[in-house]
């Protein structure tokens, strides 16, 4: 099924003949300035708040969200975080949201992949949207390109577990292009691999070579199908996806930033006795609430050395999102 761009409206909202939910039977509410730039054609960057509410503490979850915000628009486009306030799903959070979600004052926040919107909308819940959820809702509202931190996969012991990330399977069904610094290795890399090529979604490596990345660390051992080194052939790539009409999404694995990429040793030790510990106290198997626990942990056993990792990556796939999407505006348009 090919999608048509809505030339006729200007906008750069990619309409297509299957959409997940209608933007005027859901409760979506989306600011002015991204409702303006969708309009407009001008390029939007969705960005994820389950990071915000579930993967950092307080305050740096909103300094962080600021500055990657910031990051989005120094590439050249608007971001758009999406979250869930009181059961209506926010495209462009303001302020006062934001700080709504950061603040873990305020109790009952629920992460929330795919299947806890309705739940959450029905219950009017407030939440952050994970990777999987984030992309079925930036797609839908005709945002075709999403910068996020690390991406969930399948967990160490998957196979036994079935410890599989919503995230994977999203991508195999939503035409969302997300860029990430790669899968943490907190995970299965190489299951995560193999399930994404089942899924049919298309990977790549942002950088100079093949290299998979593993989010505090550029390397992980595995390769990647493709790579790409600049803002416009990713843009193409994305383009050209949407011209086949196909339906699933694609991942762009930015390596860490080289300054950061020499703590990659030390975090890694402590990723390892995370994940024993969470086999061991039994929380590895506590469904949604594994990935929190174990980042926490990370944090606490690094003595917070691995948050100024995790910032600088999701700000930097924050700026190379500004730049494709600006990239990719120009084409569309
Ligand atoms: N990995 C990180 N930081 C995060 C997450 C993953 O390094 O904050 C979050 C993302 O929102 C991702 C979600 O979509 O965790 C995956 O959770 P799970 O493994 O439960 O599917
Ligand atoms: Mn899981």
């Amino acid at each position: 099924m090919f999608y048509l761009q809505s030339r006729i409206a200007g906008s750069l909202l990619t309409r297509r003949s299957i959409r997940s939910f209608s933007v005027s039977s859901a409760p979506v509410d989306i600011s002015p300035e991204v409702n303006d730039a969708l309009q407009s054609g001008r390029p939007v960057v969705a960005l994820e708040s389950a990071i915000i509410t579930h993967g950092m503490p307080y305050p740096t979850n909103i300094e962080t969200a600021i500055a990657v915000e910031e990051q989005v628009r120094s590439g050249g486009s608007i971001p758009a975080t999406i979250g869930v306030i009181n059961g209506r799903i926010v495209v462009g959070v303001n302020r006062t949201q934001l700080e709504h979600l950061a603040d873990k004052d305020i109790p009952g926040k629920v992460k929330m992949s795919r299947r806890d919107l309705a739940p959450a909308m029905g219950l009017r819940k407030s939440g952050g949207t994970t990777i999987s959820a984030t992309s079925l809702i930036a797609s839908t509202v005709g945002i075709p390109i999403f910068a996020t931190g690390g991406l969930g996969g399948v967990h160490r012991g998957g196979e036994v577990s079935w410890d599989v990330s919503a995230d994977l399977t999203e991508l195999g069904r939503t035409p969302i292009a997300v860029i990430s610094a790669g899968a943490k290795s907190i995970l299965d890399i190489g299951r995560t691999l193999e399930y994404l090529e089942t899924q049919g979604v298309v990977v790549m490596t942002y950088g100079p070579t093949d290299e998979f990345p593993g989010f505090y660390s550029p390397t992980t051992g595995f390769k990647s199908p493709w790579h790409v080194n600049s803002p416009l052939d990713a843009a193409r790539i994305i383009d050209a996806s949407h011209r086949l009409g196909i339906q699933s999404g694609m991942l762009f694995a930015a390596p860490i930033p080289d300054e950061f990429a020499g703590s990659a040793g030390e975090i890694q030790k402590a990723v390892d006795q995370a994940v024993k510990e969470s086999e061991a106290n039994g929380v590895s198997k506590r469904g949604k609430e594994a990935t929190p626990w174990i980042l926490t942990r990370v944090a606490e056993l690094t003595r917070g050395k691995s948050l100024p990792s995790n910032i600088a990556l999701i700000k930097n796939t924050a700026f190379i999102g500004g730049k494709i999407a600006s990239e990719y505006a120009k084409l569309v348009t």
